[in-house]
C-alpha cells in the first residue's frame, strides 16, 4: 500500500501536463505573510479592512493611504524563493510540470527559475505611470515619499489587480488553457476563497486533484489527495 506521499510522487512522474495552482501560502516560508493564515494580514487590525484598502475605489479616493499600506504590507522586496518555488522550477525543467498558475504578486516563481507562470493578480515588480505609461521598477514605488509620481506628474500604479478590477484577459486565458489540459492539478497554499481565481479549479478535467494546505479549504472534499501540512514539508521530499 502506497503512502499519500509516494502516490503523489508517482502521479508527478507519470504526468505529462501537470499544473501547480498556488497562493500566498507558497511564499510564507520565504518570510512573506499571507492574508488568511495564522499570522496573516487579516488578523491584524487596521482602520479599514485590507479588502477595502486594496480596492480600486479606495485607490482612487485616497491614493496616499493606499500607498502607505501597500509599501508597508504588500511590497515584498528582498525575499528569496523557498524550497517549494525551487522544486516547482526543477519539475518544469524535467518536463513534469506544464505551468504554474499563481495568485501571488511577488515574482518568486520566476526568481526560482520557473518560466511558464500565469500571474493572475499581476506583479509588484511591474509599475506603470497612469498618464504616460512609462515603466518604473518596484524600488521607485518603495522609495517614493507619499504617492509615487512619474517625471510627467502621473501616478505610478503597481500592475497588481485590485479588488473591483478585472483580471488580465490574456493571463486568464493562458491559465484556463493550462488547467483544462492538465492531467494532474496540484493546488497549494491558497484558501481558495478569492474569486474569480479560485473558480479556475472548475476548468480542471483530469482525474488527479491534489490539495496541500495548512488549513482546510472549500475544495477539500473534491480532492483525491489532501495534505494538511506545510508546502515545505511536502516539496522537500519530492
Ligand atoms: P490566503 O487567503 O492568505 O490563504 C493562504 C493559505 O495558505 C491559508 O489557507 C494558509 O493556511 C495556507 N498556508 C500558509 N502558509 C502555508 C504553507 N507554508 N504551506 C501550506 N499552506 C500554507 O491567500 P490566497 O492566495 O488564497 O488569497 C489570494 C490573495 C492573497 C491574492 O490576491 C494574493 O495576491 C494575495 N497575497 C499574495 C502574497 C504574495 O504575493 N506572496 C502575499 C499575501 C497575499
Amino acid at each position: 500500500m502506497k503512502t499519500n506521499l509516494e502516490l503523489l510522487k508517482s502521479w508527478i512522474r507519470e504526468s505529462k501536463s501537470a499544473v501547480f495552482f498556488g497562493g500566498a501560502g507558497v511564499s510564507t516560508e520565504s518570510g512573506i505573510p499571507d492574508f488568511r493564515g495564522v499570522d496573516g494580514l487579516y488578523r491584524q487590525k487596521f482602520e479599514y479592512s485590507p479588502e477595502t484598502i486594496i480596492s480600486h475605489s479606495f485607490f482612487k479616493k485616497d491614493p496616499a493611504y493606499f500607498f502607505r499600506f501597500y509599501r508597508e504590507k504588500m511590497l515584498p522586496l528582498g525575499f528569496e524563493p523557498n524550497i517549494t518555488h525551487r522544486v516547482l522550477a526543477r519539475l518544469e525543467e524535467e518536463f513534469h510540470l506544464a505551468a504554474v498558475v499563481t495568485q501571488n504578486i511577488d515574482g518568486l516563481h520566476q526568481k526560482a527559475g520557473s518560466r511558464r507562470v500565469y500571474e493572475l493578480h499581476g506583479s509588484v515588480l511591474r509599475n506603470y505611470c497612469m498618464k504616460c505609461g512609462k515603466f518604473h521598477p518596484a524600488e521607485t514605488v518603495r522609495d517614493a515619499e507619499g504617492i509615487p509620481l512619474c517625471h510627467c506628474g502621473g501616478i505610478i500604479k503597481p500592475d497588481v489587480v485590485l479588488y473591483e478590477e478585472a483580471l488580465d484577459e490574456k493571463t486568464l486565458m493562458g491559465a484556463v488553457a493550462a488547467i483544462s489540459k492538465a492531467d494532474l492539478l496540484i493546488v497549494g497554499g491558497t484558501s481558495l476563497t478569492v474569486y474569480p481565481a479560485a473558480g479556475l479549479l472548475n476548468y480542471y478535467r483530469g482525474k488527479r486533484l491534489v490539495l496541500i494546505n495548512r488549513d482546510e479549504t472549500p475544495y477539500d472534499g473534491q480532492a483525491d489527495l489532501v495534505f494538511h501540512e506545510s508546502l515545505g514539508t511536502i516539496f522537500s521530499q519530492l
